[in-house]
């Protein structure tokens, strides 16, 4: 069987603005909490690479454009950096608008349809200072600056998005210890994605009243793009082991499922947290707020799944509540760089789930790919990395994709995570995601790898190749 995916299906690239753009404190942009990590402590990433440099895209963003025409990509992402966009008092950073003006046209040159994210885990540090997302203030302040930028873009840009992966920056910074300023506590995790959620709606909510109002294109959409991770637990599973399935696809997955299409939060989830002493930081009116986060389309990250079983004690050492403990899948393929498990399957089983419990919903792959150590040592004898292992997970995804879609599942394209190496969160430049490479002792310099002719064609054929 040769898969092949519809005419109309789109092939791009997913980026994000504090991975790749750089020239992080020039042009008026504020310190984000990226870079006063880096500045704190430079040692927690990898090979002591801080933020601040990106993949040199605010310097190469036209060759880099040129370089996703040339491959036959029609679509790709990048977020704007809160804490370049606006300044401390809150109004528009003239330098910060220019820049992002002369990206979009560039990309609207170079044939490409630019999708705009508004955050990818980039709170801008003097709001961090003020409570980030565990005060409402800084929720109203998102909404602020959301709403700047749809005034300010209102015209250019045809696909928004208000957040990348809400569950992601709750987990890694609040909850699981990882992230600066590294807390670990499973009910401020839990507040801060209901903030995250209500900020979601708030910007919904002006997006829709600025677009009724003719000052955002009518033809534009809104969106979120989270990581959806299927979840599984054993073959034989006992009761508890499915509730942490209930639970810990819950909180990940239909959480935001529910929100973005009824406009409200999975209630048996909501209720199971406030039995077991975990309060939301509701307050009267904030149903109508989140019953305007109803979106256009979703965009769904794809890793790897989920496999949880039982908990072995119902609270963790700090008391906190504990929905589950890994399972570990004896058949399991693991990408032993990254340590996350490689399993296309689950990109067929969500297409499927998204197709039977929420029909209408229209989604697309907004980031999967494969993060590589050490791919330097993969060179050919023309000194190219040869990256087969890159062109296998990604034809493996796009079969079950294909599947998905053949059964019905209305996935309308497909985005790479990282089409150009860039800068990673504590993994720095550890772990290479690129069809191009980027040469970090030659200045940041391009060059394709093996798998990027592959790449082209299939985006070019719509085959499966
Ligand atoms: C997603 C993020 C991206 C990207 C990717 C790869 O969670 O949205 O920003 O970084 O994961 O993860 P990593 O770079 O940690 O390997």
């Amino acid at each position: 069987h040769r898969y092949v995916l519809p005419e109309d299906f789109f092939f791009g690239a997913a980026m994000s603005g504090p991975q790749t753009e750089g020239a992080w404190c020039v042009g008026g942009k504020l310190e984000n909490l990226w870079d006063t990590w880096s500045n704190e402590d430079l040692g927690a990433f990898y090979n002591r690479v801080g933020s601040y440099a990106g993949n040199d895209f605010m310097a190469r963003y036209r060759e880099d454009l040129a370089l996703m025409a040339s491959l036959g990509l029609t679509t790709w992402r990048t977020s704007i950096q809160w804490s370049r966009l606006l300044t401390l008092d809150g109004s528009i950073n003239p330098e910060g608008a220019a820049w992002y003006h002369e990206l979009f046209r560039a990309s609207h040159e170079a044939g490409l349809e630019c999708f705009v994210n508004l955050y990818h885990f980039d709170m801008p540090t003097y709001l961090f200072r003020r409570g980030g997302w565990e005060s409402r203030e800084v929720v109203e302040a998102y909404a602020h600056y959301a709403e700047l930028a749809f005034r300010e873009f209102g015209d250019e840009v045809l696909h928004w998005f208000t957040f990348n992966e809400p569950t992601v920056e709750p987990e890694m910074r609040y909850q699981e210890g990882v992230w600066y300023p590294k807390l670990r506590d499973f009910g401020r995790a839990r507040g801060v994605q209901y903030h995250i959620s209500l900020a979601h709606s708030l910007a919904v909510r002006t997006f829709r009243r600025l677009q009724q109002a003719g000052e955002i294109r009518s033809d534009a959409k809104i969106g979120l793009i989270n990581a959806f991770n299927p979840t599984y637990t054993k073959d034989d599973p006992s009761e508890a082991d499915l509730e942490a399935v209930r639970m810990v696809g819950g909180i990940n997955n239909r959480w935001w499922l529910d929100l973005v299409t009824a406009g409200k939060l999975p209630a048996d989830v909501v209720k199971t947290l406030e039995d077991r002493g975990v309060c939301l930081p509701t307050r009267p009116g904030d149903e109508e707020i989140l019953a305007e986060g109803v979106v256009d389309w979703l965009g769904c990250n794809y890793y790897q799944p989920r496999r949880v079983q039982a908990p072995q004690a119902a609270t963790d050492e700090r008391g906190h509540l504990r929905l589950s403990d890994d399972y570990h899948w004896p058949q399991a393929r693991i990408n032993k760089s990254r340590g996350w498990e490689i399993y296309p399957e689950g990109l067929y089983d969500f297409g499927l789930y998204i197709r039977d419990n929420y029909p209408g919903l229209t989604w697309f792959v907004s980031e999967n790919g494969m993060g590589v150590m050490h791919e330097e040592s993969n060179r050919d004898a023309e000194g190219v990395i040869a990256d087969s292992y890159r062109i296998e997970f990604v034809r493996d995804h796009l079969v079950c994709l294909a599947r998905a879609i053949e059964e019905g599942s209305p996935c309308l394209g497909y985005h790479y995570w990282g089409l150009i190496d860039n800068w990673s969160w504590a993994n720095a430049y550890k772990n290479r995601y690129g069809f191009v490479e980027v040469d970090l002792g030659a200045s940041y310099e391009r060059r394709p790898k093996r798998s990027a002719a592959w790449l082209a064609e299939v985006a070019q054929t719509h085959r499966i190749v």
